[in-house]
């Protein structure tokens, strides 16, 4: 081990490693410059290699602008200071502050951009329309009413003047209403009750688990914790809430905490908002359900009482074991990979767009879902209005009160304001560009840098290759990746959002960090294994399903899109050409079945179907709808939903969770799928989704099904059509999961296939690649087809087309064939020249991370969507 690592540090301490990379010689690739007739796409490639490497971060390209401003993006501080200072203004009357106060009284508890109605931007980018308002989002915690709530309201227009105005903020939600309950208004009274609760059962937790709860130092290793699962149950300011309470060891510097529960539970009766009226009522322990504490104590006392060894902390818990010494010794640091000459794409910062190889799109990031992207577009045709982060649920299962009640919502944490620094050269490569983002809560502005990553990768994967008879060629897979990680308490998601050279889009989740594991009751009678496995003295896996949900808002090739599910079917058919002697054949067929009302679908069986969205009017060359397929994509296996129907906990509250693949009908009144307020009120969700799927007729020119104000069919549908899709696991962990969840296990994606969109694939105009002429007389034609002289091949129509497309663009000579040289044959750019690399750009200097150490959420709801609290000043 020793050796190991001294070998290691000396590689890496080394100033300049150099790299001498495949040295090829420039050939001509025709047909790889100015290949698009949009004006906007403008390569600014530099083929002489660079005197001087760039090193990471790569310095912003020069002078690149967007189209038009990113009207998704976040407000500034200076806009949500604006907006702070009118509302403390504006609700005087309530004496509302911009930052908490200790005890709660109202606060302004955030401030973000209301984006946009898809109706106004659509004018904007697309008809001269002029730019849509921008209007703010906030959250007003409302604690002097009779129950307290949160509750949403819209300011603007912005910037603050005359007629700046703020009103509830109703029309996103379907449920007429704005606000939900806040069970939680009161946290550091109830952090106190936890604690009292503990402290009351410190004979028994000393007896049971061995430790105890530290006032002083609720964190203290040595000893003990509380978490709470408080339900909602009914709806109404009214109705029941109860929590069970669970110990917990803390962990030691990491977020152990969640790999360490306790076989003890407490119920507590919350449903008074003042904590002061809550009651502790019945407990469990090792299986058994005990009426009160003193019940507890007495069977205690029995010599028959069954104890379960607690669940201690060790090494085991940590996340790297350092000390634990390694069997294998690695002497040398893996591969790892560059871009010595610079990014071939450029980005606005400013504006927060993207422009790659034909792809082009706007970013921006909300505080409950993280990073979004908005009109995407592929050699300067649309593809999708929005692709989005909805929400991510973790759905738990198992025996005791905890894991058999438990679920997150993770967008009620936030995965916007979860979303941390990235590690440079390890979350994404060194050569990566970085932005910020910035939180306005709780009346201050809070930035965290670098949480999005922009970057172009090649596979180890070729995109395509073939060997011909005379040669072989291979075609690179270069693809862009804008990718963040939202670390939600213990979770860690790794959201990538993928681009291919040939159009495909890809969105991608991969899960890691802590399992939250539950109480492996160790003993005779007890058999736990219904819902996970055991992996420590008293652990069990507990078993959960991950469902997170995208929104994909295509427009392909426009708008007026439809879905069909074109199936692949076996039948039996009889053909002439077959008589006399085969009366029938078993084959297979395709059949279409259009998808003509809003619903929701699961991945066909045998993948017997693909699920397309055409373009009503667009067709190809070759008089083909233009499409994209929704297929579950690259991971472990097919994409999964919820495996629970109808679950208890979530109610209404998540009922995107229950199918695969939805589609529905886009409306300005229904921008989302999932609230993060949801989580709050389950039972009678803020925003419900069964409201949105609701079997509306999907024909274009039919009118809306009960659309208030207006009369039946008065206004047609015009067949912009919304996808919602889920990616996520069935996680059931294994010992493999300890320390954390690793991601090769727990990926998975969905993607959006071209079909049919262009009229061939795309990505012969940019991709990067070598043809080899094979030895021999013939060596050097075309795959499978040997070079012929002059105009030769001339009868088919698609070959004078293309020779007359090149003869636009000003190519001369080669009559649509390359240019055969003797040896290697390269398309796009190859490498010329060895690079010498700075130790950066293999090694970043990480000395630069700048995150603070108290963000990362420990699942105790400071900081979530309910609110930030402060303790007694
Ligand atoms: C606001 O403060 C005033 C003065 O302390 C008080 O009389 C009033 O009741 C408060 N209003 C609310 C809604 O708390
Ligand atoms: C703990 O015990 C004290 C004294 O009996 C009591 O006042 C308090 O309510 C108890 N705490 C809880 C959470 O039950
Ligand atoms: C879901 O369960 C609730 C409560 O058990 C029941 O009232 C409701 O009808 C069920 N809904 C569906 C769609 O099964
Ligand atoms: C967005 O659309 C909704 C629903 O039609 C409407 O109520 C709202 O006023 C619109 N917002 C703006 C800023 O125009
Ligand atoms: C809640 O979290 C904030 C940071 O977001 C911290 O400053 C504050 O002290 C926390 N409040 C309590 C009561 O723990
Ligand atoms: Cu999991």
């Amino acid at each position: 081990m020793e050796r190991g690592r001294g070998t290691l540090s000396f590689a890496l301490s080394g100033t300049l490693l150099v790299i001498i990379l495949a040295a090829g010689f420039f050939t001509t690739f025709p047909g790889t410059t100015s290949l698009f007739a949009e004006p906007f796409i403008n390569f600014n490639f530099n083929f002489s290699p660079a005197p001087a490497p760039a090193p990471a971060p790569a310095p912003p390209a020069a002078q690149f602008s967007a189209p038009k401003a990113n009207v998704w993006a976040d407000l500034t501080r200076a806009e949500a200071d604006d907006v702070l200072s009118f509302l403390v203004k504006e609700w005087a009357d309530l004496n509302v502050t911009a930052s908490p106060q200790s005890p709660p009284g109202n606060y302004i508890y955030s401030v973000e951009t209301l984006q946009p109605n898809k109706s106004d931007v659509v004018s904007y980018l697309f008809d001269g329309g002029v730019r849509p308002q921008r209007w703010a989002k906030v959250v007003l915690s409302h604690n002097t009413g009779d129950f307290p709530s949160l509750v949403y309201h819209a300011v603007g227009p912005l910037p603050v003047a005359a007629d700046t105005q703020v009103v509830p903020l109703t029309y996103p939600f379907n449920t007429g209403r704005h606000s939900v309950p806040n069970i939680i208004w009161d946290y550091v009274g109830m952090q106190d009750f936890w604690l009292s609760l503990a402290e009351n059962v410190s004979d028994i937790t000393t007896d049971l688990l061995g430790a105890k709860v530290n006032r002083d130092d609720p964190y203290d290793p040595d000893s003990l914790t509380v978490f709470p699962r408080m339900t909602r149950h009914g709806g109404g300011d009214g109705g029941l809430v109860h929590g069970w309470a669970q110990f917990f060891r803390p962990g030691a510097g990491s977020s152990g905490r969640t790999l360490l529960p306790q076989g003890l539970y407490a119920r507590v009766d919350a449903s008074s908002p003042q904590v002061r009226d809550w009651a502790v009522g019945e407990w469990f322990y090792n299986g058994v359900l005990y009426p009160g504490v003193e019940d507890l104590r007495a069977a205690m006392r029995h010599a028959g009482f069954l104890r379960t060894p607690p669940n201690v902390d060790g090494a085991w818990t940590d996340t790297e074991d350092f000390d634990g010494g390694a069997a294998l010794p690695v002497l040398l640091p893996p591969p790892v990979s560059v871009q010595p000459l610079g990014p071939r794409y450029q980005l606005d910062r400013a504006q927060r767009f993207v422009s790659w190889l034909g792809f082009e799109f706007y970013l921006t990031s909300t505080q409950a879902t993280g990073v979004g992207l908005y009109d995407i577009r592929f050699r300067g045709e649309r593809v999708m209005y929005e692709l989005s982060l909805q929400e991510a649920m973790a759905h738990y299962a198992g025996d005791d009160p905890m894991a058999g009640g438990q679920e997150f919502l993770d967008s009620f944490f936030g995965m916007g304001t979860m979303a941390f620094e990235l590690v440079p050269g390890y979350d994404c490569p060194a050569y990566a560009d970085y932005l910020g983002t910035e939180l306005h809560r709780a009346g201050r502005t809070e930035s965290l840098p670098g949480n999005v990553c922009i970057f172009e990768f090649t596979s180890d994967a070729l995109l395509s290759r073939h060997t011909a008879q005379y040669s072989v060629t291979a075609s690179r897979n270069t693809y862009l990746t804008v990718r963040s990680v939202s670390t939600v308490g213990n979770y860690d998601y790794t959201i990538d959002y993928v681009f291919y050279l040939d159009g495909a889009i890809e969105v991608k989740v991969r899960a890691s960090g802590y399992i939250y594991g539950a109480f492996y009751a160790n003993n005779p009678v007890k058999n736990e294994d219904e819902y996970g496995h055991r992996i420590h003295d008293a652990l069990s896996s507990s078993m959960h399903d991950h469902v997170i949900s995208f929104k994909a808002d295509l427009d392909v090739a426009g708008p007026a899109n439809e879905m069909v599910r074109m199936a692949v079917e076996p039948t039996t058919i009889s053909y002439p050409w077959d008589q006399p002697y085969i009366k029938e054949r078993n084959t297979m067929h395709l059949v279409e079945y259009p998808v003509t009302e809003e619903a929701g679908l699961e991945w066909p069986r045998n993948s017997g179907e693909f699920y397309l969205v055409y373009s009503a009017d667009g067709r190809n060359a070759w008089g083909e709808r233009k499409g994209y397929r929704i297929v579950s994509g690259t991971g472990m296996g097919n994409t999964p939903h919820l495996t629970i129907t109808n679950s208890t906990v979530l109610g209404d509250s998540a009922r995107w969770a229950e199918k695969d693949v939805w589609v529905v009908r886009q409306k300005d009144t229904e921008p989302r799928a999932a609230d993060p307020l949801n989580y709050l009120d389950p039972l009678n969700p803020v925003l419900d989704f069964t409201k949105i799927a609701n079997g509306e007729s999907l024909e274009r020119g039919r009118g809306q099904v009960e659309e208030e104000g207006e009369g039946e069919g008065e206004d047609g549908y015009d067949g912009d059509l919304v996808l919602y899709v889920n990616v996520g696991s069935h996680h059931v962990p294994h010992s493999g999961d300890l320390p954390n969840t690793l991601m090769h296990t727990s990926a998975s994606s969905v993607m959006f296939l071209p079909h049919n969109f262009a009229d061939r694939d795309p990505s012969r105009e940019t991709v990067q690649g070598v043809r080899l002429q094979l030895k021999g007389r013939k060596s050097g034609g075309f795959a499978g087809m040997p070079p012929d002289d002059g105009e030769g091949e001339e009868g088919s129509e698609l070959k004078s087309k293309e020779k007359d497309k090149k003869k636009q663009r000003g190519e001369a000579g080669s009559e649509g064939r390359y240019k055969v040289h003797t040896g290697a044959n390269y398309f796009g750019t190859p490498y010329t020249e060895g690079i010498h690399l700075p130790l950066e750009a293999l090694e970043p200097d990480l000395s630069r991370y700048r995150t603070q150490e108290t963000r990362v959420t420990d699942l105790s709801v400071n900081g979530s969507a309910a609110g930030i609290w402060v303790a007694d000043p």
